[in-house]
């Protein structure tokens, strides 16, 4: 007999959109998921990750328990208290032999979508004195903290998509990623914003979802972003259609700014991105013709050779626009975890951009706005010598497939004395661990939106436009037989055994200084609760802890308005629309000959985001495979003409580094001349020979120490330079 289903709000953590669902239990058992119709920010939306969620928790490769590698090379079962012993042994043993450097830590996807998880990790290696703190940020759109930097932040952020005329998406979508650009619930968003009469300008080589609703879609050559931007930069200033006074009163480096874009006609642009300059002038006059805007860049940008510039353009823009909030706008969201910036028409001037922090032993690198250079790490651990990384805690992450340079990254991780991987399911990368420590997984824990709230200052379309927040207690409880931790007790109980107080700060302060001040103590082998971890998180939060813990369901709340503030008398900060470096990146953009000899590596590969999986998470279960088992190369038909091959066939593709194979898929929406792929499927190289079974690896094309980024470290991870064939059958 089953029992009458129970209703659970909940807060999906299968992405970092934090949908508020409802989860429908039967005899402790998901039966149901769905989308909240009441949910004021969401609306009744949910994706089928999120409607999956309850298999994820249920899949059969789930580890239910650690698992620890054996001499004969298996994994087989620990418990955690035995496990938290021998690590926390291992690592004081490489601490006393090669000093606290040789550990180092790198969070992915889903350590990142966990403040606790994230927060311990951190402050545990604050603890053991290792500044080696690695995390996905600068694999993904680094150019965004360090063109924000270059640029200078502007105090009272941008208006929300409600008040825009123009949005200008470069290499982001949106509407599949959920990231930013577009808010939550995106493509009703995009309706929304389109009846009132909105304009959209995509700047993409694939006709994505977002670009069949644009009023102009400048499908670029790959990595070619920053020429046409620099042309739209031009036509805004030649037509006099920027905000001549914002500019004068606010901004230094306009005259820099104008005679770097000079070359950059929209003929020349035009020809170098393979777009149309009558394109480009009818994108330069919507975005010159606007009022308010925002110009929102995403990865396909970010990783094309020319991340920071793109990413400067995103902020210079929008300085040229005076596209940012002015006194007297209501800011949307006064905050309700997170307390915002003071809301001031002003902005503090550039600040540093790299060399800060650490500094890498490897191609100069130093830590950069956007963090630790995650693409140099694997050489970290292969370059001997003093400060050599040895041990690499990796939690919800999976270096094997997502880092750049595959072949390197297994080199790496066979290297390393310790590797110990926070994973549900023994992934590419924890096939080569010491120990796997199987989490709980967030149906099982409790949890607010702090993180979606938080990323809300990335830019305009990120996180909430409303002050609303949502908590969520376990719904679930652990299977039996398990033995499960959350990732922060590990910290907890490593930093016990080796007698080491934690200091977690807050997160709800932005100001790091501030929220190191405001940073909790807490003492070896001290017990505590998950309340009072998320209390300790939250110190400080615009709305007490013990308040949001009541919306259970997600909500709105009351709080007073916030206004805009003129600046202050005397406020001697500006922002920089000429930085040196990118201008010296553009004269060098400009100085390239137009016509150069025949390219040996014809075809681009390109990044992009499949709707029902998540980097390399989901790809166990089948039903969010349906559409596609592998992650095809999708071709333009002409190039399919042209290769003689139709869908279903085997291609390869070669770049100066490796050669993949891939499974053809005809996509009339991909520019000629561009393989479109998602990252993060296959396995390690020689294992994805036949990318029919899993899918084939992308990351292995690169090479970190080739073509990369001198501040972030970064290599193309899209706009690959490739050749393409029919493979030999
Ligand atoms: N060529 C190319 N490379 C790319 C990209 C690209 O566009 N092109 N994109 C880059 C970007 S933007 C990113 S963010 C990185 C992603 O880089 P990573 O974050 O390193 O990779 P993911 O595949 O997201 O790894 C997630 C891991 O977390 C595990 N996991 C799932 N749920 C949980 C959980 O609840 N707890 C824990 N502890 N673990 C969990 C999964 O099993 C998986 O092994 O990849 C980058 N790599
Ligand atoms: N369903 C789903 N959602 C996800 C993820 C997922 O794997 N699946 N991953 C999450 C992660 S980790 C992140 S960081 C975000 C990323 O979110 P987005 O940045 O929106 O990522 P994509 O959807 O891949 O969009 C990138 C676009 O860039 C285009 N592109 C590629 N190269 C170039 C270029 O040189 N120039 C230009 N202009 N465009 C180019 C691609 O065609 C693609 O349409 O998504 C997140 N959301
Ligand atoms: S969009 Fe992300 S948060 Fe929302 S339901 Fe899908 S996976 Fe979950
Ligand atoms: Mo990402």
């Amino acid at each position: 007999m089953t029992v009458a289903a129970e209703r659970h709000h909940t807060i999906c953590r299968a992405c970092h959109a934090q949908c508020g669902l409802i989860v429908e239990v039967e005899d402790g058992r998901v039966a149901r998921i769905h989308g909240d119709k009441d949910n004021p920010i969401y609306a009744g939306f949910s994706c089928i990750k999120g409607r999956e969620l309850g298999s994820y928790h249920t899949a059969p490769t789930r580890l239910l328990r650690s698992q620890k590698r054996q001499p004969d090379g298996h994994l087989a079962d620990i418990g955690s208290e035995a496990m938290m012993d021998e690590i926390a042994a291992k690592v004081a043993d490489l601490v006393a032999r090669h000093g606290p450097r040789s550990v180092a830590l790198y969070i992915g996807t889903h350590g990142y979508n966990n403040f606790a998880s994230s927060s311990f990790a951190k402050a545990w290696m604050d603890a053991l004195g290792s500044a080696m703190k690695f995390d996905s940020v600068t694999i993904d759109q680094p150019g965004k903290a360090v063109a924000l930097m270059l640029h200078g932040p502007w105090l009272a952020g941008t208006p929300t998509l409600d008040h825009w005329d123009v949005l200008t998406l470069i290499g982001a979508n949106p509407i599949v990623s959920m990231n930013g650009g577009l808010g939550m619930n995106p493509a009703r968003q995009l309706h929304r914003a389109k009846q009132r009469g909105m304009k959209l300008v995509v700047i993409d080589p694939r006709r994505t979802e977002c670009a069949e609703q644009a009023d102009v879609h400048l499908a670029v050559r790959a990595g070619e972003d920053a020429p046409v931007l620099a042309a739209i930069a031009r036509e805004l200033i030649a037509a006099n259609a920027y905000d001549r006074d914002f500019v004068m009163a606010e901004a230094d480096g306009f005259e820099a700014l104008r005679a770097a874009v000079e070359p950059f006609t929209p003929e020349v642009a035009g020809a170098r991105a393979g777009v149309d300059p009558a394109d480009i002038r009818k994108a330069a006059e919507l975005i010159g013709s606007a009022r308010r805007g925002a110009f929102s860049a995403g990865t396909g940008a970010n990783m094309s050779g020319h991340g920071n510039l793109v990413e400067y353009f995103v902020k210079l823009l929008t300085t040229l626009k005076g596209f940012w909030r002015r006194p007297g706008d209501e800011v949307a969201n006064p905050g309700v975890l997170i307390q915002p910036f003071p809301a001031i028409a002003a902005s503090p001037g550039p600040q540093p951009a790299w060399g800060l922090g650490e500094t890498l032993r490897v191609r100069g690198l130093t830590q950069c706005a956007a963090g630790l250079p995650t693409a140099a790490l694997a050489e970290e651990i292969l370059t001997p010598g003093e400060g050599q990384v040895r041990a690499l805690f990796v939690l919800g992450g999976n270096p094997i497939l997502a880092w750049p340079d595959q072949i390197k990254t297994v080199e790496a991780m066979k290297a390393l004395e310790l590797l110990v991987c926070f994973d549900p399911h023994v992934s590419a990368t924890a096939r080569y661990a010491d120990y796997v420590i199987a989490p709980t997984l967030p149906l099982e824990v409790c949890a607010p939106t702090a993180l979606n709230e938080m990323i809300g200052n990335f830019g305009p379309g990120w996180g909430f436009h409303k002050p609303y927040a949502q908590w969520s207690e376990p719904v679930l409880a652990r299977p039996e037989r398990s033995d499960l931790l959350e990732e922060w007790e590990v910290f907890a109980g490593l930093a016990d055994r080796l007698g080491l107080p934690l200091r977690i700060p807050t997160v709800s302060l932005l100001d790091p200084q501030a929220a190191a001040e405001q940073a909790t103590r807490v003492e070896p082998g001290q017990d505590l609760t998950p309340h009072e971890v998320w209390a300790m998180l939250l110190k400080g939060s615009p709305v007490p802890f013990e308040e949001v813990r009541g919306a259970v369901a997600g909500r709105l709340f009351d709080r007073p308005p916030v206004v805009v503030e003129a600046k202050p008398e005397g406020w001697a900060g500006r922002v920089q629309i000429g930085a040196a470096p990118m201008m010296a990146e553009l004269d060098a953009l400009a100085a390239q000959p137009t016509e150069g000899p025949a390219d040996p590596y014809p075809f681009r590969v390109i990044s992009r985001r499949m709707r029902d999986v998540l980097n390399s998470s989901w790809h166990e279960n089948d039903k969010l495979k349906r559409q596609y088992a592998t992650n095809p190369a999708f071709l333009n038909p002409e190039d399919m003409a042209r290769l003689g091959v139709v869908s279903g066939d085997l291609v390869e593709i070669e770049s100066v580094r490796a050669t993949i194979r891939g499974v053809a898929e005809s996509a009339p929406d991909v520019r000629p001349g561009c393989v479109s792929m998602t990252h993060a499927w296959g396995m390690s190289p020689g294992e994805d020979d036949d990318p029919r079974l899993a899918g084939v690896n992308t990351g292995r094309l690169t090479a970190v120490d080739q073509d990369f980024d001198p501040y972030t470290g970064m290599p193309r991870m899209s706009a690959i330079p490739v050749r393409v064939r029919r493979a030999p059958a």
